[in-house]
């Protein structure tokens, strides 16, 4: 049985795995780099070792310097998180070559699922809906065309080892066609060392969603339903919710089929991710296979009850999963924001720097996972991200109205973050009514970047000119008349803002 697990990860998700590791008695081994050495995963951590200097490459990337501080910290197991090296075929190999348990599925299965051709190739064997488009590898620009004339425009050509978004391109009219295929192979080679692209039919207007799976050694497969998380912003996402609004349950029950089918083709094991794209007709295809823990796994472990690090340990024990499919249900509703260390109003550039003041939100319904303190600087060699809020309610409404509860209670200066621009899509009708694509932050701009110069904006204004009257106040009395009765009277202001209103 595993006895200690190298975390080989950062930020929020090292401590979220940590703190799993530290409720089964097992104990946790940090690695950081020389820009980390003031991290909470560090402090979390049992022991710690630095692998070298900032830039991932040379540290969390490092295959050789993680093997040998797992050996010689006497760590059975490896946990990768997401991102690093978490769906790195010749990672998983190596520990299993060293006799350490990759807490993650196998070579085979994280390569197959990484090279897309094979995918959609090994996803139409086992029955599951892809979306129309090759089958194999472009060989050339007869190929492309003559797939173009079959298929019809507009199609998406995409980079068999891209996934996430990267190595896309959308081509809408035939003159363009030959061009756009070139780039794109370039692009390929240049970014992969590996230029195979593939064509797809373009779905207009499609919902992301995803179903999480787990697996165990026995093959049992079980699904634990969706997450909606078209909400994002150049592939990156950022809210994700359970259960989706778009979802029925005849949907749901197809997909998760769908799901346990795409896991059993690759004997999969641990937890996975099955991405599906959905149309306005509810039809729906199999896009990619995230072989790893995702970033938004807490929405479906507040709805469905489950610890999924928990679950990816008992999995590389060797132990059967510890429920049936039978026995999952979904529980009311979870909402989760992803807050970042960047500039909403400034093209979302990332703000590293010093958290100077943090005041996080709790309470009835509030899961926080973060991993920032006062004083700690946020590097600018990783993710900007500073924590993850999830909310939870009986309905989407109260789980919507905690969100906003929570966001309202949540305090961060020092760095710009986006937990205003959060607030602002919490307010936005389409979110409210559950009536949205991947394309809600372009449809709703004029809500989520102009925002009116009323509300949280005014109460700012009413502040600055109360503390000014404030000031001057102070100026005209005797140090001996200070009193608690000359606070300021702000929020009186803020009362009437819709008098301020420019
Ligand atoms: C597509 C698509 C439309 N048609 N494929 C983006 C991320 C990557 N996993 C695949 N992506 C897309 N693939 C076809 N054939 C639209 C997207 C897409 C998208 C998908 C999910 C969530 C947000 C998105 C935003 C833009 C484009």
């Amino acid at each position: 049985m595993i006895k200690k697990v190298l975390v080989a990860n950062r930020g929020e998700i090292a401590v979220r795995i940590m703190r799993s590791c530290r409720e089964l008695g097992i104990l946790s081994v940090g690695v950081y780099s020389e820009a980390d050495r003031k991290a909470m995963h560090v402090r979390y951590a049992d022991e710690a070792y630095c692998i070298g200097p900032p830039p991932s490459r040379e540290s969390y990337l490092d295959i050789e310097k993680i093997i040998s501080v797992a050996k010689s910290s006497g760590a059975d197991a490896i946990h990768p998180g997401y991102g690093f090296l978490s769906e790195n075929a010749a990672f998983s190999q190596r520990c299993k070559d060293e006799g350490i348990i990759f807490i993650g599925p196998s070579a085979y299965a994280i390569s197959t699922m990484g090279d897309k051709i094979t995918a959609r190739q090994t996803m139409i064997s086992a029955g599951v809906p892809v979306v129309p488009g090759t089958t194999e590898k472009v060989r050339d620009e007869e190929m492309v065309i003559r797939i173009v004339e079959e298929i019809g425009l507009p199609v998406m050509i995409k980079a068999s080892a891209g996934g996430g978004g990267k190595g896309m391109r959308l081509v809408k009219e035939q003159g363009e066609l030959v061009t756009s295929y070139r780039r794109a192979k370039s692009e390929a080679l240049s970014a992969f060392g590996d230029d195979s692209v593939y064509v797809e039919k373009y779905i207009e207007s499609p919902h992301h969603i995803e179903f999480q799976i787990l697996a165990d050694r026995q093959g049992t497969v079980i699904h634990l339903f969706e997450r909606e998380c078209s909400i994002q912003r150049r592939h990156q996402k950022v809210i994700e919710e359970t259960p989706s609004p778009l979802m029925t349950p005849d949907l749901r029950k197809r997909m998760g089929e769908t799901a346990v089918a795409a896991a059993k083709a690759v004997n999969y094991e641990g937890a996975g991710t099955i991405e599906f794209i959905v149309n306005d007709n509810l039809e729906f295809y199999f896009l990619e296979m995230n072989t790893r823990l995702q970033v938004e796994h807490p929405v479906t472990e507040r709805v469905v009850g489950v610890d999924l690090v928990k679950e990816q340990i008992r999995i590389a024990n060797g132990l059967p999963l510890s429920f049936t499919q039978e026995e999952l249900r979904q529980n009311g509703h979870a909402i989760q924001c992803r807050i970042y260390a960047e500039d909403p109003d400034n093209n979302f550039i990332p703000q590293p720097g010093v958290i100077r003041h943090i005041t996080v939100p709790l309470g009835l319904g509030v899961r926080y996972d973060g991993y920032v303190y006062e004083g700690y600087e946020i590097p600018m060699y990783y993710d900007p991200l500073i924590s993850k809020l999830i909310s939870w309610g009986k309905t989407r409404e109260e789980s919507i109205a905690r969100m906003k509860r929570a966001l309202f209670e949540y305090k961060i200066t020092g760095v710009k973050n986006s937990i205003k621009f959060l607030e602002r899509i919490m307010d936005t009708p389409d979110f409210l009514e559950g009536k949205y694509n991947t394309h809600f932050i372009e449809k709703n701009d004029k809500f989520l970047f102009r925002p009116k110069l009323c509300g949280t904006e005014c109460e700012d204004m009413a502040i600055i000119t109360c503390f000014m009257d404030y000031l001057g106040k102070l100026e005209r009395i005797q140090p001996q008349q200070y009193s608690d009765e000359l606070g300021s009277n702000w929020k009186d202001f803020g009362r009437k803002r819709n008098v301020l209103r420019l």
